[in-house]
């Protein structure tokens, strides 16, 4: 009787640690926490700073900020030194009003890649 049982609870115990061990760490993923300018926040030109909050440390030197102007054009933002491991920030400068969308791009601390958009405006 024990030994019939035991075989399909070895085999959830080895799912459950294939899925918690061997897979590759999900809450490691740089995930945006906090913005500035908020999501659809509308903030006043024509310089705006850029501050971006993540849930785990950022590589600075492998991430990307880039601005899509309200024209379509997308213009590279230069990353300040990174004073927090987990806080991008940047100013973006002469901006007209319209609508813009902030891209980044980041590495985070487990080596993954991931990326988003915060839109916002300028008045
Ligand atoms: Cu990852």
């Amino acid at each position: 009787m024990r030994r019939a049982l035991a075989g399909p609870w070895v085999s959830i115990l080895l799912t459950l640690l294939l899925l918690t061990g061997l897979s590759h760490p999900a809450w490691a993923h740089a995930i945006l926490m906090e913005s500035t300018p908020k999501l659809h926040a509308t903030v006043t030109g024509p310089d705006v700073a850029i501050r971006l909050r993540f849930n785990v440390r950022i590589d600075g030197s492998r991430s990307r900020l880039h601005l899509l102007a309200p024209d379509g054009s997308l213009h590279t933002l230069a990353l300040a030194r990174q004073s927090t491991p987990d806080i991008l920030q940047s100013q973006a400068t002469g901006l007209k009003p319209g609508a813009y969308e902030l891209q980044w791009q980041v590495l985070a601390s487990d080596g993954h890649i991931s990326s988003g958009k915060v839109a916002f405006n300028v008045n």
